[in-house]
């Protein structure tokens, strides 16, 4: 890969010129290290941040997965790109927003990725992003309260964008990409940071107006688990066997357990296996 090509830097102003959006990214925070973009943000989001503010780093020393794993962040070669959220639909519908924010953040981001390479990537329940059978993106929401501006939630994106496959840790080498190494050359960061800070702000602003349903078609279509054998690792240590049925309105994956053809099972949080 052209090192020079590889290795641009993320420039502020030439980011924020290009910007099409209302309110992701007009206040952006680009940080060349930190421990976690997703850290930086919830420590903005207490101090009152508003909608929409951004932070990215072009290299994290501590970035983190879900369920307190590592996120392997070296820099200036990815996006690691966290976004306050501040918008929330009425009480009734809290809960049915919180579980699709994470999964309509993925189709955004997977989106931006087909838009900005022409590759077409797939999502792994709840929301790897895939390019063939490999990892190339991981979305972590977590939510926070301050006390005046009251709750919020931090969407963070990790994207591999101009590694090489080599350069990912033996443990998981072989089950992760980035873009470049895909399409077989750099990959403008720049121009993918734009389109997916546009997309997550279209597909997180229709959220809001739409029910549970309408959020299937839009994830359904993208989503590589349905149709698959899978094991499910469950938050509570145990696991499951059986076919990803389909996904329910709350976001939930519908599971056919192997031992019982009868019944569908819920599963709202876990580590899915593609078994075949
Ligand atoms: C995720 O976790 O996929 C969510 C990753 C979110 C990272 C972003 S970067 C910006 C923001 N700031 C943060 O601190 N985090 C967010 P999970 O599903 O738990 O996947 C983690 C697992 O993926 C690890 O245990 C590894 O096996 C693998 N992995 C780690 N780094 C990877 C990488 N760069 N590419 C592909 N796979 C990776």
């Amino acid at each position: 890969m052209n090192a020079s090509a590889k290795f641009q830097s993320l420039n502020l102003a030439t980011v924020t010129s290009l910007l099409r959006t209302k309110a992701f990214g007009r206040r952006l925070h680009l940080l060349d290290t930190t421990s976690s973009t997703n850290s930086e943000a919830m420590t903005l989001g207490q101090e009152g941040a508003e909608h929409g503010t951004v932070v990215i780093a072009e290299q994290q020393t501590a970035g983190r997965g879900r369920l307190g794993r590592h996120w392997f962040s070296p820099g200036s070669a990815n996006l690691y790109c966290s976004v306050i959220v501040r918008r929330a639909p009425t009480e009734h519908r809290l809960s049915e927003w919180l579980s699709w924010l994470p999964l309509v953040s993925a189709v955004a981001a997977a989106r931006a990725i087909q838009v900005v390479t022409n590759l077409l990537p797939s999502l792994k329940w709840p929301n790897d992003i895939l390019v063939g059978h490999r990892k190339v993106g991981g979305l972590l929401c977590e939510t926070g309260k301050s006390a005046a501006q009251g709750p919020f939630v931090v969407i963070g994106i990790g994207l591999n964008v101009n590694m090489d496959r080599d350069e990912f840790p033996s443990d998981f080498r072989d089950s992760a990409t980035s873009l470049a190494a895909e399409v077989r050359h750099p990959v403008d960061r720049t121009v993918l940071l734009v389109s997916l800070l546009g997309e997550l702000e279209t597909h997180v602003d229709s959220l809001l107006q739409r029910q549970g349903s309408e959020c299937i078609n839009a994830y359904s279509p993208l989503c590589a688990t349905l149709g698959r054998h899978v094991r499910v690792n469950l938050t509570d240590g145990q696991h499951l066997e059986g076919l990803a049925d389909s996904i329910a309105a709350d976001g939930s994956l519908q599971i056919i357990p192997n031992d019982s053809a009868a019944r569908l099972v819920r599963i709202r949080a876990g580590d899915v296996l593609h078994l075949g």
